[in-house]
């Protein structure tokens, strides 16, 4: 990797050039998506800044596919996403949370290797209350052979993901990614408009400080997942407490955890068997992230990369975050197996 001091100006044009010569086999689409992507959130952390300003809250009378209320933003930026990367001859497919089946190319325009999914707007339900809400991405090559991308394509496990990243809409913008080799920050400076690097090669602790769940939902969880969350709380066992952070936006949760140290839990339940975080468009990118970081992310049981997704809009539990956190979720939930099993 290209080493940068904390005190050069790398725009994330460069830095992702800089990347793409350690492959002298690369095309450079990939970097294409990635500039294209950095061009969206720009656009989108212009409108999400003010949209205490203008019009564009509430709900719009459309509901989306998960049956929850779509935010004009959502739309906003489910449109931007697609209009700044459907041209540029580089994918072949695409598929959104918003959107409920395969997002192709226009026939028009030239299809490429690679397909890309998304949470456009994720934890849009904050954005009336100027809670930092966030864009999800991966990007996975296609694996059939022909011109446009397929399902099969699309429904790819998550360690053949080549990049990954999220923006995050709070105090400032940040974009984090990555192609394989580190996890790389970069914050909007927006009297330039351009994402500097300012988190080269972001590190996670192996022993967290937050544990973030929602725990309302304590009622309907089974007593693994009760005993799990006595532990971190340090009501049972041995290791520190955790201090609970949750702000219910799932970019904001993951990222304070990924630099602070920490593991964010959307455990199975009763009410939901599967929690509510999309493998596809959630769970895989924020799991390649976390891992490259050092972390890991697991469902309870399977490491979150592993998992063969059989459908677009799938949800998975999930539990992720500082490598030794996961890893207490991972044996309390194996010795529960055990003692049901013997
Ligand atoms: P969304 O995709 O509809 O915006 O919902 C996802 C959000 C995440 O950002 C967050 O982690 C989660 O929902 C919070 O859910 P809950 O309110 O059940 O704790
Ligand atoms: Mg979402």
């Amino acid at each position: 990797m290209v080493q940068h001091t904390a005190t050069s100006v790398v725009t994330i044009e460069r830095f992702i050039i800089e990347q793409e010569r350690l492959h002298p086999e690369a095309t450079g689409e990939l970097s294409g998506i990635l500039y294209d992507l950095a061009l969206a959130a720009k656009l989108i952390a212009n409108k999400v800044r003010r949209a205490g300003l203008v019009d564009i809250l509430g709900a719009t009378s459309d509901a989306n596919i998960q049956g929850e209320i779509q935010q004009k933003l959502d739309v906003f930026a489910n449109e931007t996403i697609i209009k700044a990367v459907d041209h540029g001859g580089r994918l072949c497919a695409m598929a959104s949370e918003e959107v409920e089946g395969i997002i192709p190319i226009p026939e028009h325009f030239k299809c490429g290797k690679y397909c890309l999914l998304f949470d456009p707007l994720d934890g849009s339900s904050n954005i009336d209350v100027n809670v930092p809400v966030g864009t999800v991405f991966s990007i996975v090559q296609k694996i059939t052979r022909g011109r446009h991308g397929e399902m099969e394509d699309l429904l790819q496990p998550g360690r053949r993901q080549v990049a990954a990243g999220y923006v995050i809409y709070g105090s400032s913008t940040m974009l984090v990614y990555t192609t394989g080799q580190g996890a790389h920050g970069f914050t909007l400076d927006p009297s330039i408009g351009e994402f500097l690097l300012s988190h080269p090669n972001i590190r996670t602790p192996d022993e967290g400080q937050f544990l973030s769940v929602n725990d309302s939902y304590e009622q309907y969880w089974d007593e693994p997942t009760k005993q799990l969350m006595r532990k971190y709380r340090g009501l049972e066992g041995d290791r520190r407490p955790l201090t609970v952070r949750y702000v219910g936006s799932l970019v904001a949760d993951f990222h304070r955890n990924l630099l602070g140290g920490g593991v964010f839990c959307y455990p199975p339940s009763k009410k939901s068997p599967q929690g509510k975080l999309r493998l596809l468009y959630e769970a895989n990118p924020l799991a390649f992230i976390c891992e490259q970081a050092g972390g890991a992310a697991i469902d309870g049981k399977t490491r979150v990369l592993d998992i063969q997704a059989t459908e677009l809009h799938q949800r998975v539990p999930l539990f992720m975050g500082s490598k030794n956190d996961v890893d207490l979720a991972l044996r309390t939930f194996a010795h529960h197996s055990e003692l049901v099993g013997a």
